[in-house]
């Protein structure tokens, strides 16, 4: 399988973490591409009509995107316990956390479009200021909600790699949230994110 891929991507990480907690990632060839919706990549969009990634490549198969599908069919391919829980609290507890980190990350994106990508002529503050409200609300639901000892599973590989995202691109800090800020920096150690690093600048 290949991966289309970009090493400052919260949601392209996201989908290759989950591939090495489930033991997969020694199966994907990861293939860096730029993307921007200024600046449209035909190699993309031949595989993912939005142009995004990560986008999984299978041979002989149609193309997997986005970064919530291709978590979805690599746990189909996982034999241990299940990454996405099955049923229950459990099951419900892990997609909320994920919807929260892909929430994140798109606020992440859109006030990065207000503070830095879009000319300045053109940044608007107050939805910069709305962004960012969604971030410190998030921040401090997720400061409530989260147990130090959360699972791994696709709830928490999503919200680590959104919020390690957020603050490898200098966004509103979550280090004033106690109880979030001990367990991302737990998380932040396993190998399956230490083997990911975020880096690169984004290319509009
Ligand atoms: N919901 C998608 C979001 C993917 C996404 O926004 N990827 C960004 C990179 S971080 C992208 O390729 N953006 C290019 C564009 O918006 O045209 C997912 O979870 O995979």
């Amino acid at each position: 399988m290949k991966l289309l891929y970009q090493t400052h991507s919260p949601f392209a990480r996201k989908a290759l973490v989950f591939a090495h907690e489930a033991g997969l990632a020694n199966q994907i060839q990861v293939e860096h591409q730029e993307t921007s919706p200024t600046r449209s990549n035909p190699a993309v969009f031949d595989e993912n009509p939005l142009g995004k990634v990560p986008v999984l490549l299978r041979a002989g198969q149609e193309p997997i995107f986005d970064s919530n599908v291709i978590c979805a069919f690599l746990d189909t391919l996982y034999r241990g316990p299940k990454l996405i829980p099955l049923q229950g609290e459990e099951r419900w507890r892990a997609l909320r956390f994920e919807a929260a980190a892909q929430g994140l990350a798109d606020s992440g994106i859109s006030l990065r479009w207000e503070l830095v990508r879009r000319p300045e002529a053109l940044r608007y503050q107050p939805l910069a200021d709305g962004y960012a409200l969604k971030l410190t609300c998030t921040y401090a639901w997720l400061d409530r909600q989260i147990d130090v000892e959360e699972p791994v599973n696709i709830g928490s590989i999503a919200l680590a790699t959104a919020l390690d995202w957020l603050e490898f691109r200098h966004l509103p800090s979550f280090r004033n949230y106690p109880r979030l800020s001990v367990w991302i920096d737990r998380f932040t150690q396993r190998s399956s994110m230490l083997a990911t690093p975020l880096a690169g600048e984004t290319q509009d």
